[in-house]
């Protein structure tokens, strides 16, 4: 989440004029080079300054926390800080151990003094589970500085069930009544087939290669009645498939893989949820295809923290939330293709941020798909998806993305946008390539960027651009070699812009969703665990990508600004 704070102190950087086009590409150079090339940019715990040891930091990203092991003297202090973007909390494994908070926001602490030696485990309920996922342990040393009871088995590394000699198919509720007892039940390659029903589960996921099966994706309804925090949240699992069915109203995300390498969502519907629909964090080869994402004020589809990611949505639905589509710091072999982001605040909205780690976004290939009115201020939203309101595909400090093939119109400011994005640190947009794309019917421009370097636009079908003549000024393959710019884009106004308030998800205008097929087979089909993805997707890029087309306005639109229901 952006806080109004920083972007205040960025608006004033921007606004000062001695910073101007070129002053932000100079600025540009040191801050790309200060990112961290690989992964942990997690801040370390230190003791406090001038804390004589008695006090210790632990510093809580999406969805991390850093350390994860704090070993401490009797006496100590932990303070555990959210520094990410997303709420986030702190549950002891075991029930009276007479720490935690059940909610830390953005920007908050939660601080306790540990007296007693002892090994004390915990986790963040909305991301984690006792030892997977974003967890921790607290290891408070006996008075004589040894280490207590149970301290050398802290983070031995991940172990799961083996598979069975013949994977099985668990059905639900025949052979056990609820999901999560048929997916405690299952080994690695096993089918948990689930019969239509509402089912007022919060599923978790720990064991590898499962694949999780509705039979009927519109029947199969996970309901979390606004009290439940994830509908099912795979945790530190590698290869696992959750297919045909649809979640609503939790409190946090619809479908969110956590800590993967091969995950695949498929057939997914995610309506009303407080922060994401469809959500692969800190996870490589994933592929979501034939999903549909609406009703969140994040975003309704998500992928963020990896590199390479090589990841893929295809033939996906997302509308009525914040962002429809947002990758923090993600990048590398991801691909988003043949989808349709409409009535969201902005579409598809790749960027860098400094509440994850592995910043900056990068090498994200969006092409072919249909983006249009992502304007909508009546949906739930985060500030970022306020700020970005109203542009359709908006590149906020990403680079050496490709942006091609698609068809993008009616939006209130910007059809394709690459800019700045400021937070505690600004993410300039480098080396981005706008390419043959369609756009049209954009208040502002159809064509901007700001900021950045490298940014180059060519053989684009569009009416209006910001700076004008952009692909003279921005040329590819360089985007440095053009004319000098004029009639920039006026960021400021639009950082200063008043935008609609986040309306609660639990009553925003979200529709129904469109008629969504099923699975083809669903009761017959064999189990297909992710694996095998990253492979998959290179193929896709290697002999598909060539072959995507610009999509065609859809005949059934009658009306350019399509009203809200
Ligand atoms: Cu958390």
């Amino acid at each position: 989440m952006v806080g109004h704070g920083s972007l205040r102190r960025i608006a004033a950087v921007v606004a000062a004029g001695a910073v101007g086009f070129a002053g932000m590409t100079a600025i540009a150079a040191p801050i790309g080079a200060a990112a961290p090339a690989d992964r942990p940019a997690v801040a370390n715990a230190a003791p406090r300054p001038g804390a004589a040891y008695n006090e210790l930091t632990v510093t809580m990203v999406d969805n991390v926390n850093a350390p994860r092991t704090a070993t401490i003297n009797p006496g100590t202090t932990i303070h555990w800080a959210n520094e990410g973007r997303n709420e986030h909390n702190v549950k002891p494994n075991k029930a009276g151990a007479g720490f935690g908070d059940d909610l830390i926001g953005v920007g908050e602490e939660y601080q306790h003094t540990f007296e007693t030696p002892g090994v004390f485990g915990y986790y963040c309920s909305f991301h984690g589970t006792p030892g997977k996922g974003m967890y921790g342990t607290v290891i408070v040393r006996n008075a004589d500085g040894s280490l207590p009871a149970g301290a050398e088995k802290v983070d031995k590394g991940r172990s799961g069930p083996a598979a069975r000699g013949k994977p099985i198919t668990i059905r639900v509720p025949a052979d056990v009544k609820t999901i999560q007892g048929a997916v405690d039940r299952a080994k690695p390659g096993d089918l948990v087939l689930v019969s239509p029903g509402v089912y007022h589960e919060a599923v978790v996921i720990t064991t590898d290669r499962i694949v999780l099966r509705g039979l009927d994706r519109n029947k199969v309804i996970l309901d979390g009645r606004y009290q439940l925090e994830n509908g099912v949240k795979v945790i530190d699992a590698d290869g696992v498939a959750v297919e045909n069915m649809t979640a609503r109203k939790y409190e946090r995300n619809g479908f969110f893989w956590t800590g993967a390498k091969g995950y695949r969502g498929s057939y997914l519907t995610s309506t009303r949820t407080g922060d994401y629909g469809i959500y692969a964090f800190d996870s490589v080869d994933g592929w979501f295809d034939h999903d549909y994402g609406a009703g969140s004020p994040d975003a309704g589809f998500y992928i963020g923290q990896c590199y390479p990611c090589n990841a893929m949505i295809t033939h996906s639905i997302s509308e009525y939330n914040g962002l429809g589509y947002s990758g923090t710091n993600a990048g590398g072999d991801l691909v988003i293709t043949n989808s349709i982001w409409r009535f969201n605040r902005a579409g598809v909205v790749p960027n860098s941020g400094d509440g994850e780690a592995n910043p900056p976004e990068r090498e994200t290939t969006v092409i072919g798909n249909l983006v249009y009115d992502n304007n909508n201020g009546q949906t739930p939203a985060i500030d970022a998806a306020k700020l970005a309101q109203g542009n359709g595909i908006l590149v906020a400090g990403g680079e050496d993305n490709l942006i091609t093939k698609n068809l993008v119109f009616d939006h209130d400011i910007g059809g394709i946008v690459t800019v700045l994005n400021p937070e505690k640190n600004v993410w300039f947009p480098n080396n981005n390539t706008t390419i043959d794309n369609t756009v049209r019917d954009s208040g502002e421009a159809d064509l901007a960027t700001f900021g950045g370097e490298g940014n180059c636009f060519a053989d684009n079908r569009f009416a209006t651009s910001k700076p004008s003549n952009i692909e003279q000024t921005n040329p590819c393959p360089s985007g440095t070699k053009g004319i000098e710019p004029t009639d920039q884009l006026d960021l400021q106004k639009y950082i200063d812009a008043t935008k609609p308030p986040t309306v609660d998800y639990k009553i925003a205008k979200t529709p129904k969703p469109p008629k969504l097929a099923s699975m083809p087979n669903a009761a017959s089909a064999k189990a297909a665990p992710a694996v095998g993805i990253a492979k998959r997707v290179k193929r896709w890029i290697a002999q598909e990508q060539a072959k995507v087309r610009t999509p065609r306005t859809p005949k059934d639109l009658r009306t350019t600004r399509v009203p809200v229901p």
